[in-house]
């Protein structure tokens, strides 16, 4: 009882390079453009050159190194895959530069009728793209982390990973992406690291899987990965126990950042 789209998402992906999307074809994602839940649609750039080349690149204006995307091409090809209307539409550039794509950000475009990823390679698309564009479609530049990758192409499959298992009826388990770290805000483990799991062989190379996850105590097992997932967060992201909103720790929750060696603010809500 899934709740089912009107439409499959409509993702269109302008690119230099589109067999960079073959990963596309394969596992989750594949299963889902079969089952006709997403549609990509890839498309080479050099089909909106106008040289003889085909060249889409120029030097930058006021110097410094490489070269950039020339807005010309990229002004093309968007109209040709803007269709009709601009409503339920995203363009999204990535960009080193960019707000940081989240979890959230995975769980707004999954909820998008269509979606635009331009591909930038070289130092970048000329700025002039984003801003003609923005007169007529949400624009979001984002990043996917703070390196620097050679192109859009790597953070576009990325995101689409993200997007695409979120969307209904893609997963196997309906209940499997609110529990995922970064659930996104609902579940008990939201805006916190996953603890550890295990499955067969109870014991391998002398290692025990945690007698409570054995015992059905469905409360125990609850609160011992509750204290785990609170554990790995305290020592590895420190940022998101601080981000954690005011109430949401237990008396319990507070006794095991304590014990981890975390600085816990006064006193909580809950009970
Ligand atoms: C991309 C590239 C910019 C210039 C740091 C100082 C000066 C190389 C298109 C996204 C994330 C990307 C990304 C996305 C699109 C493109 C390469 C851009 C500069 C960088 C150099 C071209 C990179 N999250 N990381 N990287 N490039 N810079």
């Amino acid at each position: 009882m899934a709740v089912r789209r009107a439409e499959a998402v409509k993702v269109d992906i302008i690119t230099i390079f589109p067999e960079y999307f073959g990963p596309l074809r394969v596992s989750l994602l594949g299963k889902a453009a079969e089952r006709g839940l997403i549609e990509v649609a890839v498309h080479d750039l050099r089909t909106w050159a106008h040289d003889v080349h085909r060249s889409v690149d120029d030097t930058p204006f006021g110097g410094g190194p490489g070269m950039v995307m020339s807005p010309v091409a990229w002004g093309e090809a968007l109209d040709a895959v803007m269709g009709s209307g601009s409503h339920g539409t995203r363009l999204v550039v990535p960009t080193p530069a960019g707000i940081p794509f989240r979890q959230e950000t995975a769980a707004t475009y999954s909820r998008m009728a269509h979606l635009v990823f331009a591909c930038g390679r070289y130092e970048g698309i000329d700025a002039r793209f984003a801003d003609d564009a923005r007169t007529r479609v949400s624009v979001d530049e984002v990043s996917v982390g703070d390196y620097v990758l050679s192109g859009g192409e790597p953070a576009v499959l990325v995101m689409i990973d993200a997007i695409g298992r979120l969307l209904p009826g893609v997963l196997g388990n309906a209940a499997s992406a609110p529990d995922d770290s970064f659930g996104g805000g609902a579940g008990p483990m939201a805006s916190l690291l996953e603890g550890p799991v295990f499955t067969r062989p109870r014991v391998w190379r002398g290692r025990e899987v945690p007698a409570v996850l054995l015992s059905g105590d469905h409360a125990a097992i609850a609160r011992w990965r509750r204290d785990e997932a609170l554990r790995r967060t305290a020592a590895l992201r420190p940022d998101l126990v601080t981000a954690l909103p005011s109430g949401t720790l237990d008396r319990r929750d507070r006794q095991v950042l304590t014990e981890a060696g975390f600085p816990v603010p006064g006193e909580d809500m809950a009970h």
